[in-house]
């Protein structure tokens, strides 16, 4: 059964990123000023990922809907980001938002529906 599911997961996670791209949400069209005062905001946000999970693409469609520029970090294939997430997210799990607050302190946000909450909370 392992086996099988391993040789599935490859076309399995192509079909995600295909079917994302097809169905994917709209941007919003936002103002000049209202987009310079997102970036400015997502700047302090970095979203660790692998391309063909599920529970990333439904983060990253969030992100798309809400029209944010939130840095992308493939904790699968980059072994930098993979070390950074474990030593100081605390697991191996996708996907996980890195949110530097103003304060210095770090908070590394796990679990999709949690962070899509918070997004959609900070800038819906
Ligand atoms: N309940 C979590 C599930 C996340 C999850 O299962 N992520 C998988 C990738 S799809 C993962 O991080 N697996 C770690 C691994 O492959 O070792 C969520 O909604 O974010």
């Amino acid at each position: 059964m392992k086996y099988i599911f391993r040789i599935l997961r490859w076309p399995l996670g192509q079909l995600i990123i295909v079917g994302d791209w097809l169905t994917r949400p709209k941007a919003p069209r936002l103002s000049v000023e209202r987009k310079h005062e997102l970036d400015q905001q997502t700047e302090k946000l970095a979203l660790y990922h692998f391309k063909q999970c599920p529970f990333c693409v439904i983060t990253r469609r969030s992100i798309r809907r809400l029209g944010l520029n939130i840095e992308t970090r493939d904790a699968r294939n980059d072994p930098m980001w993979n070390a950074e997430l474990i030593s100081e997210g605390g697991k191996y799990q996708v996907p996980c938002l890195r949110i530097a607050h103003e304060d210095g302190r770090v908070e590394w946000m796990y679990e999709s529906a949690s962070i899509k909450q918070y997004l959609n909370q900070r800038f819906g």
